[in-house]
Formats: structure tokens, sequence, C-alpha cells
């Protein structure tokens, strides 16, 4: 996997990229999904749970009927003051849009990464304004002529979703390269949910090591998506109840080499991208202790028999 730009956070393992969506289908409860303080508290407390960077996103596009785009100015207007707080702050912000203008506004107020779920392709000056800047950007895999509603399905093409997206991923990287972005900067993602269906986005999960051995950083975006809420028994549960789901898709994907994960809820994804480093590298975390959790040959003695460490009295009550 290659290392992404030096703006951008680094580790030894998967990030953790926690979602900030400023739209009206994310605050639902609170009914305040506008207001720019609340989208900090939140992001915020996903730093706080562990996450790495966050991403904000001022357009829905989760499928919804007669669903139409936000205007430019309105998404402007969800979006900059939230980055210039969290940049101000040392946060590291990537923004969720299909438009350069949000992304060169995004970008002034301190941005570090562009994630395009369009791929580059919604606006013909994404990728010279994201190489102009030297950001980061995330290219992901959505076929449609309708960017702005991920309903309905693309065509499937002959050749199978898993080559189909790859390949059409490597086009997108081709044109990053063309416009003078870095691959170490061009970001690719399957797009999970994004006009497939549950067997296209499982397959391409299968799949994720061929995607990471084409040497790009890896995104994936899995969290609260309705082929996660189904694994079980099939029938949907609500999106919330999808996340221990989430975290265990974290885990293998940390564990196939994914650059990042991108979720709603931070902390079970923390520790499972911990756990996988632990995993795949066969050693504890840095600074960790060797100790056991039991007592050197204290195993099968009854209490009343355990000497105990020094200072623990015998088979006392803990
Ligand atoms: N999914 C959503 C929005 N943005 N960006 C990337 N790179 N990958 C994704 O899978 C992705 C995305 C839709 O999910 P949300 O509405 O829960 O944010």
């Amino acid at each position: 996997m290659a290392a992404p730009d030096p703006v951008l956070p680094v580790a030894d393992r998967c990030l953790v990229m926690g979602i900030v969506n400023v739209t009206e289908d994310s605050f639902s409860d609170g009914g305040r999904w506008n207001d720019p303080a609340v989208a900090v508290a939140l992001a915020r407390r996903l730093m706080a749970d562990g996450a790495d960077l966050i991403d904000v996103g001022g357009e829905s596009t989760r499928p919804r009927p007669g669903a139409v785009r936000v205007t430019a100015d309105e998404e402007l207007g969800r979006v900059v003051p939230v980055v210039r707080e969290l940049a101000a702050a040392g946060i590291p912000v990537s923004v969720d849009t299909m438009r350069a203008t949000v992304a060169e506004a995004s970008i002034e107020a301190g941005a570090v990464m562009i994630n395009d779920v369009s791929g580059g392709m919604a606006d013909p000056r994404m990728l010279e304004v994201c190489a102009a800047a030297d950001v980061a950007v995330c290219l992901m895999h959505w076929r449609t002529d309708r960017f702005g509603s991920a309903s309905g399905r693309a065509e499937p093409s002959a050749e199978g979703i898993v080559a189909e997206v790859r390949g059409h991923l490597l086009s997108l990287a081709e044109r990053a390269a063309a416009a003078g972005i870095p691959a170490e900067r061009t970001i690719l993602d399957p797009g999970l949910g994004f006009a497939k269906n549950a067997d296209d986005n499982w397959a391409l999960l299968h799949a994720l090591p061929e995607l990471v051995a084409e040497g790009y950083p890896v995104l994936v975006g899995a969290s609260r998506k309705r082929f996660t809420a189904t694994v079980v028994d099939g029938s949907p549960r609500p999106p919330r109840d999808a996340d221990d789901a989430t975290a265990a898709i974290s885990a293998l994907s940390a564990a196939a080499g994914a650059w990042a994960v991108r979720v709603h809820e931070v902390s079970a994804s923390r520790d499972a991208v911990h756990v996988a480093a632990a995993w795949t590298s066969g050693r504890a975390p840095e600074g960790v202790t060797a100790d056991g959790d039991y007592p050197v040959g204290g195993g099968n003695k009854p209490m009343s028999e355990d000497p105990g460490r020094p200072g623990e009295r015998a088979g006392g009550a803990r």
C-alpha cells in the first residue's frame, strides 16, 4: 500500500474516518442538523472516540424519492463553517463533495482531502482543483448518469462487478495522474451501495485484497449501509443496529490492507483496526507490556492455596 500524502494522518494501521453529514437526513432526531455547532460537536466526539480524520459532507446521496441536489450555495453554507472550525482546531478534515467550487472553498478553509463520490466525473474542474492545491482526493466508483441520487442499479457489465469496479477506478486514477495528482494522494473506493446490490457489495469486499494490490490507498465505506443491516437473517434492521456488522467489516478491511474505513460510530471500528494491526503483525502494539491476564503458575490451584502476587492476600476476594 502506498503511503498517502503527509498532510493526512499517518499510522502503521488502517485509519478511521468519522462521518459528519450536515444533511437533512443525518441529525433527524434533533432537528438541528444544519447548525454548525452541532456538527462540530459531533466531530469532536468522533475524534475523542478515536477517529483519525473527519469527513464533512453537505449533500446527501442516500436514495430518496424525488431527491434533488442541493444548490452550490446551500452546500457551501453547510460545509465551510464546519471545516473552518475543525481545521482551526487541528483536526484533519476531508470534504465529501462533487463540486469543484465547494472543494476550493473547503481547501481554503483548511480541508486536506476531497472525497468525491463521482470519482471526479461530476465536475470537470475537480481534479485540477485538487492537483493545484496539493490535497489528497478520494475517487469512488459510482456508475450512473444521474449523480445526486444513488437509487437504481447501473447496467451490470458482462465482466462482473469486481472487474468493472477495478477497471473503472484505475481509469479514474489515470485521469487524476494526468491532472497532476500523485498516486500516493489518489485514494480509491469501491463505492459500496452506490448502484450496487448486496451480492455486488460482498463480492467487492471479498476481492478487496486485489484492489489493494493495485498500489493505491483504498477507502472502504460500508457503515450503516443496507447490506450490513441485512446480513444476519436478511431482515433489515435500523441503520444504527448495523454498527457491530460495520465494525466486523472494519476489522476485515484493515486486515485486507485498506488505508481507511469511513464510519458513523468510531469506537468499535477504532478497536477493530487496532486488533487487525496486532493480528496481521503478530505483535502487541508499541509500548504494550507483555504481562499476561493470569498470574504465572497461578492457573490450576484452588484459591485458598494460591499465594497470589507480592502484596496480594492469598485467595482473597477481588
Ligand atoms: N458513502 C456515502 C457518502 N459518501 N464517500 C465515500 N468515499 N465512500 C462511501 O462509501 C460513501 C461516501 C453514503 O453514506 P452516508 O450517507 O451514510 O454518509
